[in-house]
């Protein structure tokens, strides 16, 4: 007779988590090592219970808000290559609902993530319970529904013994390369405390084999001979790499064949080297270096990215006329993209056959010649921009508006640069900062840079910061995130969060007074600013007036003490407006113990030059200015180098 453990829902999913491992290139390591979560009534009977009963296998943290504890753990499970995650739980409603954005970041980004968000009652006697939705037409609807489009794998848990059947299905999605995204488990409030006769080997540690898919020897031989016949191949290599450990593999062939190798936001950092042959980001955001071979390139091999517009200049950027496309991925759906040559597989496995079957092939001269020429042209503009020591000239900037900042975001750039020893991460995924840093940011040699730019989610970099440091654990190395004012604004509180666990974290927050990049943006599409300076209303507001024109969004600048709100939340907190002001704050951090934050005052609009590559954003096709016709114009025509591969 086989043996069983009485056990409520709660306390079965939080043993099971507890047992499970993950074994990746033969290394074993727990899976799920520890989860976060915010309780209230939808969950604190139920997996709030468990948790309590089982912290010692299962520890908890404690956060904030549930959104940014589900960025900590996608991040913690970026940083950890996908091999462990973390668990999230939420109570009901608008506690479950807070988890959706995350959960959008972490299946976009294909990054695993474990949600466990209360739901509604499963028995009915009771209801309508407390911030249930009831649907006039679809009774057994309910908010969590919401999670369905935004993860990879949503089952509700109406009864104890589905846990049998939904766990390991779980467990296979947060482990698989092809599939991984948000994991919902939706647990109905009254279902967390049932119980059930579980089997005890249910709950017996088990391994869950991180798969590499082989190449299929076919595919790579079409591949090596696209390789063979171009005159002028590129490599765009993408956040596969660093998933698949492939950084070695990339690096042989690169430099075996003479490849050059450009890299998108998850691709940054993808060669380790700065080899001649390393050219850095590419597309919208990236140098014009890049940007230029892959103009030219008669061949774009792409290895595990899923190309969005910002790296195919939303497919403007492959201008040759005789442009061909392979690809490597271990998504089907990805190694078709631009009618590419693909290889189903493992990015790792893929680049050591192709290496093998290019023995004795290299690229011609001339195509190096071009590819040193191009990153010779980009450097010293580059090392010009990043110095911090050149004061900067209002001259040069007609446009600058004079707020009492000296340094530049570029050169507060330089100085991070500066500082980056390697072993530490710097970290950006929304507003000006991840777009400079894939430009200008030199992550070779370990200066790791953890770009999230598939959701770009405001508020997802201080929790990230907290994700990657509970992944690496106390090594000493700083992990710094950069972003600007709106976006500390918007998500600052789980500062208290990494205070309360005594996590090293430095928060860099660019002080240009707006949603600048965005300003820049609207500059560009509709030749005025609205809605993105931090401003007060003219005449101070309020707009209620009846009668009138509304007063507008252009008085002065908001008065907000950033610094001030790092204090509150129990950071060391700094301010830091010069070149040697913002040097010394840095050294300081290598030995301050908990979360530092450093307001640095920016000078507003002073941008690094453009990647020369264009983006489909449209202006409005009819309108009373003449300016947004024009523009309107010039996007028509440049609408017609848009092309089709298929
Ligand atoms: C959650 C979320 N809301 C809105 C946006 C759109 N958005 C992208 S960048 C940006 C401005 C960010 O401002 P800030 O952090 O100050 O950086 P800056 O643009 O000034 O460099 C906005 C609003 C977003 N990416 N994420
Ligand atoms: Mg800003």
């Amino acid at each position: 007779m086989t043996s069983t453990i009485r056990l409520t829902v709660s306390q079965a999913i939080v043993k099971y988590l507890a047992a499970q491992h993950s074994v990746a290139d033969g290394r074993r390591r727990r899976l799920i090592p520890a989860a976060l979560g915010i309780f209230g009534h939808g969950n604190v009977a139920g997996l709030g219970q468990a948790l309590d009963q089982y912290s010692d296998e299962l520890p908890f943290i404690q956060g904030r808000h549930e959104q940014y504890l589900a960025h900590i753990a996608t991040a913690y499970a970026k940083a950890s290559r996908r091999q462990a995650v973390l668990a999230v739980t939420a109570s009901v409603g608008p506690g479950a609902l807070n988890l959706v954005t995350a959960a959008g970041l972490a299946t976009v980004n294909r990054i695993p993530l474990l949600l466990l968000p209360g739901d509604t009652y499963a028995t009915r006697h009771q209801g309508p319970v407390l911030q249930q939705l009831e649907h006039p037409t679809e009774a057994d609807l309910t908010v969590n529904d919401s999670f369905r489009p935004v993860s990879r794998f949503f089952d509700r848990i109406n009864r104890p013994e589905q846990l049998l059947t939904a766990l390991p299905q779980a467990m296979r999605v947060l482990t698989s390369p092809t599939d991984a995204g948000a994991v919902v488990l939706s647990l109905p409030q009254d279902v967390q405390s049932h119980a059930y006769d579980f089997p005890a080997e249910f709950f017996e540690p088990r391994d869950w084999k991180i798969r590499r898919p082989l190449p299929d020897p076919q595919e790579i031989s079409d591949v090596a001979q696209l390789i063979r016949n171009a005159e002028r191949p590129v490599l765009i290599a993408g956040g596969g790499i660093h998933y698949s450990d492939a950084h070695a593999a990339l690096e042989a062939l690169a430099n075996q064949i003479g490849l050059p190798v450009v890299e998108t936001f998850g691709g940054k950092g993808a060669v380790t080297k700065n080899e001649w042959w390393q050219v850095g980001g590419v597309g919208l955001e990236g140098n014009f270096a890049s940007n230029k071979l892959v103009k030219q390139a008669d061949l774009v091999i792409s290895v595990g990215t899923r190309l969005t517009d910002f790296a195919t200049g939303s497919q403007s950027i492959f201008e040759s006329p005789d442009v061909r496309f392979a690809s490597v991925n271990v998504v089907d759906a990805d190694t078709r993209k631009q009618g590419a040559t693909g290889i189903l597989a493992d990015a790792r496995l893929a680049l050591e056959a192709l290496a093998e079957s290019l023995q004795g092939h290299s690229t011609s001269e001339s195509w190096r010649d071009t590819v040193q020429t191009a990153k010779d042209a980009w450097a010293p503009i580059r090392s010009q921009w990043l110095d911090a020591d050149q004061p900067f000239r209002p001259e040069d900037h007609p446009h600058a508006p004079e707020t009492g900042a000296v340094l530049t975001q570029p050169q507060l750039i330089g100085l991070l640069q500066e500082h980056a020893r390697s072993g530490d991460t710097i970290i950006a995924a929304a507003g000006g900062p991840p777009g400079d840093l894939q430009k200008v940011w030199d992550a070779t040699d370990g200066r790791n840079c953890h770009l999230e730019f598939g959701f770009s989610c405001m508020g997802y970099e201080i929790a990230a910061g907290m994700g990657v440091r509970l992944a690496e654990g106390d090594t000493g190395n700083r992990v710094v995130t950069f972003i600007g004012d709106g976006t500390y604004l918007m998500a600052p509180t789980e500062i208290l969060t990494a205070a309360q666990e005594g996590l090293d974290i430095t928060v860099i927050v660019s002080e240009n007074h707006g949603y600048q990049v965005i300003h820049r943006l609207q500059m560009n599409r509709s030749g005025r600013e609205f809605g993105n300076e931090f401003r007060y209303r003219e005449n101070g507001g309020p707009i209620t007036e009846p009668e009138g024109a509304a007063p507008r969004l252009e008085g002065d600048y908001l008065k907000v003490d950033l610094r001030q709100i790092a204090e509150g939340l129990g950071a060391t907190a700094l301010r830091a407006s010069t070149a040697q002001e913002v040097r010394a704050a840095l050294d300081s951090t290598r030995s301050t113990r908990g979360p530092v934050v450093i307001v640095v005052p920016t000078v507003p609009h002073v941008d690094l030059p453009g990647g020369d590559v264009w983006w489909d954003v449209a202006p409005a096709e009819v309108s009373e200015h003449e300016w947004v016709r024009t523009l309107r114009a010039e996007y028509e025509e440049a609408r017609g180098r848009q092309r089709w591969f298929g």
